[in-house]
Formats: structure tokens, sequence, C-alpha cells
């Protein structure tokens, strides 16, 4: 390990300047970053983030949904370190696999819900949900029903940034950029109530929401349908609840018209609603599912579809080459680190502490937000939450310039030491699981301070 080259260590300043000179980062605007200079983040320990200015930050989004048993880890440097030593790489293609692939494909059979049996690695929740879209197709060619081609999604959906991932996401500023959706894949209502559902309570909403499935799959023929895809809760959309309603509604419909039901878990997945899956807690039961981030708590990018029996009997009994695959399909160093990750939140019984302690102790205080006189509604389950700004309080009123007011919020929060993340005017929160009840207070400290600080700017105080 001494031998290993450090990384210089450079002035604030200089790092930023290097940085827009050379890296373009994802879903930036590079003029503006650029003029701004990056928040230069060098070490993380717990649920706290350091930048290069010394400065100690609450990281309220566990990264990018990621970092579900907090940063630091030993144990997954340690399977990191030893799986390098013994086969740092080899491929799964021509007939070949490695001992932990092998290993986190029996886990995953034993940690999901029961339809589940096998898996399919991939690097990210972009490859496993492309992987989808054409597996999905496939199974539908082999049934020999290959007019089933149509993959149905909600608007403001996120499933990714690569071709297929963006179309199946809902975000019409992705499909703007580069010609998407692909073919194939069209989009209905999300069932986001606060907005959609002012006339009617939630649980009518829901039912409401899910018939546009059905609507959906009439306009398009029951024979040309081949699946639907959905969040159990949305997550980069703002942190969209379903009502309880939503799933069973949806679960009867694709039963009724023998389509496939694909539950994207890339940010449900792993404990974050208390469950280990956001199925479980919302009680449906997909036939795939797409896993990545917390399934190595982002230490490693790693990526899977689970598949369930109905779909992967198909594929194995009626044979053929399936044409997909990436280089780092079943990555050893990568399933490695899972391995370890997933036995931290078994062995240390994470997932049933966000269910039973540290969960409705969050949603406690997270609710005591909704008092402010900025928050519209305060909604969250487990380990995620969401408080929506409105310009009135009492009545969904949003603010007539969209996004701005977030920002605002947004930026207070990076001052003071909490990263709390804004989508339009929603503020929202994904933390590590491992957070403790002080941590809890001091997120709502913070937040409630940097509430203020965004109604004085606006001129509500
Ligand atoms: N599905 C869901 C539900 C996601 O949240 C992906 C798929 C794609 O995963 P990869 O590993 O390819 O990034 C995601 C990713 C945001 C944000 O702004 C969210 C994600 C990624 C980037 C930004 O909240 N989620």
């Amino acid at each position: 390990m001494s031998r290993a080259a450090p990384i210089a260590d450079r002035a604030t300043r200089e790092w930023q300047e290097l940085d827009s000179r050379h890296f373009l980062h994802p879903f930036t605007d590079f003029k503006a970053l650029a003029a701004e200079g990056a928040r230069i983040v060098t070490r993380a320990e717990g649920a706290y983030l350091y930048d290069s200015e010394g400065r100690q930050i609450l990281d309220g989004m566990a990264g990018l949904w990621c970092v579900n048993i907090g940063y630091g880890r030993k144990e997954l440097a340690e399977a990191a370190y030893r799986q390098m030593q013994e086969l740092p790489y080899y491929n799964s293609f021509f007939k070949s696999a490695n001992p932990p692939a092998i290993e986190l494909a029996r886990v995953l059979a034993g940690l999901t819900p029961p339809q589940f049996s096998r898996a399919f690695f991939t690097g990210s929740g972009s490859e496993s949900n492309d992987t989808i879209v054409r597996m999905v197709r496939r199974y539908w060619d082999l049934m020999g029903e290959g007019g089933r081609k149509v993959i149905i999604s909600r608007h403001n959906a996120y499933h990714g940034s690569t071709m297929a991932g963006a179309s199946l996401g809902g975000m019409s500023a992705m499909h703007s950029q580069g010609g998407l959706p692909i073919p194939d894949i069209v989009h209905i209502e999300q069932p986001y109530w606060f907005e959609n559902g002012t006339d009617v309570s939630p649980a009518e909403y829901g039912v409401r929401a899910a018939r546009r499935l059905a609507e959906k799959i009439e306009e398009i023929g029951p024979g040309r349908v081949a699946a639907f895809i959905g969040e159990p809760i949305q997550g980069a959309g703002g942190v969209i609840i379903p009502p309880e309603t939503y799933w069973p509604e949806i679960q009867r419909i694709c039963r009724h018209y023998g389509i496939l039901l694909i539950a994207d878990e890339v940010v449900c997945g792993f404990g974050r609603t208390g469950r280990w899956f956001g199925c479980e807690y919302f009680g449906f039961e997909p036939d795939l599912m797409t896993l990545a981030k917390a399934i190595t708590s982002g230490y490693q990018p790693l990526g899977a579809v689970m598949v369930s029996d109905r779909v992967a009997d198909v594929l194995v009994e009626k044979g053929g080459e399936f044409f997909h695959g990436y280089t780092y399909s079943g990555h050893p160093v990568a399933c490695a680190v899972a391995l370890a990750n997933l036995a931290i939140l078994r062995d240390e019984g994470l997932v049933d502490r966000v269910r039973e302690d540290i969960g409705p102790y969050l949603q406690q205080r997270w609710r005591d937000l909704g008092e402010h006189r900025l928050v519209g509604e305060a909604r969250g389950v487990g380990m995620i939450g969401a408080l929506e700004l409105v310009a009135h309080k009492g009545t969904r009123t949003f603010f007539r310039n969209r996004g701005e007011v977030g920002l605002i919020c947004r930026d207070h929060c990076f001052a003071n030491g909490l990263v709390m993340r804004a989508v339009r005017d929603t503020m929202i929160i994904s933390p590590p699981l491992v957070l403790s009840r002080g941590q809890v207070d001091e997120l709502f400290e913070k937040a409630w301070r940097c509430l203020d600080l965004t109604a004085r700017d606006i001129g509500l105080s």
C-alpha cells in the first residue's frame, strides 16, 4: 500500500482551475460551473463530508441516494483489497464466472422476494435498465409475441441517462437533447397527489393515477404492450410517494393484461423504506427489479437486474444466445464489495433499524418541518423525505418561477453544512441509514434555519 501514488495536495483554487479546464461533470452547465468553481470534496466519515477548506457537511443525500451504510467502513476497503490481489478482474463471457459474482447472485436471490432466483450484473442503474429493455423484448420474442414491444413509464420518472435509461425516464429536458425517447417507450401521469390530486383524497387519486395505465394499454392495443416500469417512490423526480392504493391497482392492471411489471429499486432498494425493497413496502410483486447504488453503498460501481422465474425460465428453457452484456458484468471486486456491504446491512440490522427506530424518528422530526411557514407538505417514509415549498401556506400554490426558491434554499443548506437537494421547489433528503438521533436533530435544526433564511430572502418573514 505504501507504494501507491499519492494524489497531490493542492489548494482549493488550484483544484477548481484544473477541474474547469479538464473535467466535464455530469448534469452540469459547464460555463456556469467554471465561473463559480466546484466544491472539492476530499474525504468523508460516517454521515459527514469534508471539503478542501476543511468544512464539515452533514450528507442528507447519502452521496447520490447510495451510501446507505455511511462512509469510511473499512470492511469494504478490505474486501476490495483482498479481491484485487486474488483476482482483480475477469470477465463473465465465454462460459466463465468468478466466486464473488456467483456468491453475490446467490445472496441476492435470498434477499429479494421469492419470485427471484437469478441476477444479471451490470455496472450501473442505467445499464441495468438498458438490459431490461432488451431482456423484456427478448422474452416476448421467445414467447412468440414479438409484437409486444412497448414499455410504459411515467412522466418525471428517472431511470438513468443512457439512451434507453433516459427514454424510460420521463424528464422532458433530457428528451429534448439527443432525439429521445427511443421508439416504443411511452409515458403516463405520475402519481403526484400534491400536484395532480387537488380534488380527491390520496386513496381515490392513487386508483385514478393507476388507471391511466389501463387507458394507455387500451389506446396502444394490449397485444403491443410488453411492460410497465416504475420506481416504487420516485427519487430524482422529487420523492413522490404514491398513495397506498396505487401499486396494488398497477399490479392488478399488469396481471389483467399479462404485461411484465418492473420495479426500479435503484433508490428504494437495500433498506431505504425500512424494507429491503420498495415493492415490499408497497406490497407488490414485480417480474424484474433494477438494482444499483446501495448494492455496494456506492463504494464500487455495480448494478444488477433481478429476473423472476417467470421470465428467467423462458430465457433459459427456450434457449438461444442473449446478445447482451458488459465488460464489467460480474466484476469480482465490485461483487466482493457488495457482499461486504450486504453483510453489514444484514448483520447490523440496519433495515430493521430504519423501520422501527431511526426511520420513525426522522419522520417525526421531518413532519415538524411541515410546520414551517414555507412548507406546504412534509412527506416521507423510512429514510427518505420531501418538503413542498409553497407561496401560501395552507394552499397548494406553487411559486411563479418554479425552481427558483428551491435553489435559494439548497444554497443556504450547503453554506450551513447540510446537503439537502432541491427538485424544482421540493426539498429532498435521503440520508445514510446509519444516522444517529443526534444527527437527525442536527438535520432538523439546519433545515429549519435554512428555511428561515430562504423565507427572509424572498421577503416572506
Ligand atoms: N434508476 C433510478 C431510480 C435512479 O435514481 C438510475 C436508475 C440510474 O442509475 P445510474 O447508476 O446509471 O446513475 C437512477 C440514478 C439525482 C440523480 O439528481 C439521481 C440519479 C442519478 C443521478 C442524479 O437525483 N439516480
